[in-house]
């Protein structure tokens, strides 16, 4: 199916998909001139800068921000942080405005003004089973909608043999055995696991593949427990993952009919919750 194809009948199973199962794909939405363009600027980078083997799992750990947003920043520029007009292009891009509109993706805005680029090198190792929700202590992980959700596409087609990503559908919303053994995502002590054969890189019965074509907008709920296969081939394989705020907490979706928990409903905005990747009693089992 192509992007233009998109009715409203399927616009509505992905948006239930992305409620009940953690992620939803919009296939065709980033299309020529833009996505060749980057592509080859994602390639220029890799070939400017050296994989640090802290990242060798992601494959890479490259934020890349808009203009804009960096001028706020006031930071020296690295190999690693950055900024780049092409980002704001890529926020911009109508056909993935439409698309959010289209699955009813309300109040959409980007978390942070940037980009993350995440390289696979030729033969690189798999991703670690992780879920990248930041604020579990927060009446937001109990939110049976999205609230934190990335905007992704692969830069070649995905398949098994070149690592494409895998998911745990329902696992934003449950807790599963798995969530015991996992170290919390992108930390020094989840890096320094050397073993491929640890539980963190396993195989799981509930998991499926999420092969894509390049182009292919994929969008997942932060909290969903996801990780990508080792690359086996000769190619880079690139994504460009950009995260957003999507609703306006505690406000449920406009078109919500199910029902909001009382945590939720009672919410006083103005608290402080410590920020943490540990997933608390908000993911019930
Ligand atoms: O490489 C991928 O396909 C997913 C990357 C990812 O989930 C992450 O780095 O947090
Ligand atoms: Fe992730």
């Amino acid at each position: 199916m192509d992007y233009e194809d998109f009715t409203p009948d399927s616009a509505r199973r992905k948006r239930n998909q992305l409620v009940s199962d953690g992620f939803t794909i919009v296939p065709g939405v980033l299309g020529d001139p833009l996505l060749s363009e980057l592509q080859s600027w994602s390639q220029d980078v890799f070939e400017r800068v050296p994989v640090d083997p802290r990242y060798r799992y992601q494959g890479s750990d490259i934020h890349v921000y808009t203009p804009d947003r960096w001028q706020l920043m006031d930071r020296e520029a690295t190999h690693q942080h950055f900024s780049d007009p092409i980002v704001q292009k890529l926020l911009d891009q109508p056909e993935q405005k439409q698309a959010c509109i289209d699955l009813g993706l309300e109040d959409v805005r980007s978390a942070g003004g940037g980009l993350i680029l995440l390289s696979k090198p030729a033969f690189g190792p798999p991703l670690y089973w992780h879920q990248d929700f930041m604020n579990w202590n927060h009446p937001e992980a109990a939110a049976p909608w999205p609230t934190k959700i990335f905007l992704s596409y692969y830069m070649s087609d995905t398949t098994r043999e070149n690592g494409c990503l895998r998911v745990i559908p329902g696992t934003h919303r449950r807790r599963i055995d798995l969530h015991d053994v996992l170290p919390n995502a992108h930390t020094p002590e989840i890096q320094a696991i050397d073993d491929l054969d640890h539980p963190i890189f396993a195989d799981h019965p509930d998991s499926i593949d999420v092969p894509l074509n390049s182009g292919d907008l994929i969008i997942a709920d932060a909290r969903l427990l996801h990780a990508a296969w080792p690359n086996q081939t000769d190619q880079r394989r690139t994504l460009v993952l950009a995260w957003h705020d999507v609703f306006s907490f505690p406000q449920p979706p406009s078109w919500w009919e199910g029902e909001v928990p009382d945590v939720i409903r009672d919410f006083e905005p103005g608290g402080s919750f410590e920020s943490t990747r540990t997933p608390s009693p908000y993911l019930p089992r």
